[in-house]
């Protein structure tokens, strides 16, 4: 079995994604936390593994993959015997069709305008957290002033 290693920030939705699915199929993996709050997720380093600088990555035996339907694509075929897609193609289709919609048009909205406006925005501690984030989030908060 190969490798595995996770980087990623925690708290991210698509980080735990990954690692759920990792441990629902009870595979060894190390999570490397890569702070996507303290510009750590930008740094070279961490660029040379994902150049578009997004959490999660995961390393395989020294190859790095990112985007995280793929990643769980392959996890799901290697740790955990496709158990956690559906085997006729028409449900694949419509399986991705759902993960499709959830990153193009779901997620933008849910984090960028629930979690972060009102959530992150209200919890007043948080808000050097806001401050730290890339663009967009800079716009919420800079908004909000
Ligand atoms: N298309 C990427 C999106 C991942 C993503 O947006 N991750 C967020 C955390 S939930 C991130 O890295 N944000 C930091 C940033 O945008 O600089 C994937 O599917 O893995």
């Amino acid at each position: 079995m190969a490798t595995l290693t996770v980087y990623g920030t925690p708290i991210s939705t698509y980080v735990r994604t990954v690692r759920l699915l990792l441990e629902g199929a009870g595979a060894d993996y190390t999570l490397k936390n890569v702070s996507i709050f303290n510009g750590e997720s930008q740094s070279a380093d961490y660029l040379a593994k994902n150049p578009f600088g997004k959490v999660p990555t995961l390393e395989v035996d020294g190859t790095f993959l990112y985007e995280t339907n793929a990643i769980v694509e392959y996890l799901d075929a290697v740790v955990a015997n496709r158990r956690f897609s559906p085997s006729e193609l028409l449900l694949q289709a419509r399986m991705r069709q759902i993960m499709a919609i959830i990153d193009s048009y779901l997620y933008p909205l849910a984090i960028g305008t629930i979690v972060i406006q009102r959530l992150l925005w209200h919890c007043k501690s948080n808000v050097s957290i806001l401050r730290a984030q890339p663009p967009t989030s800079q716009v919420f908060s800079q908004s909000l002033c």
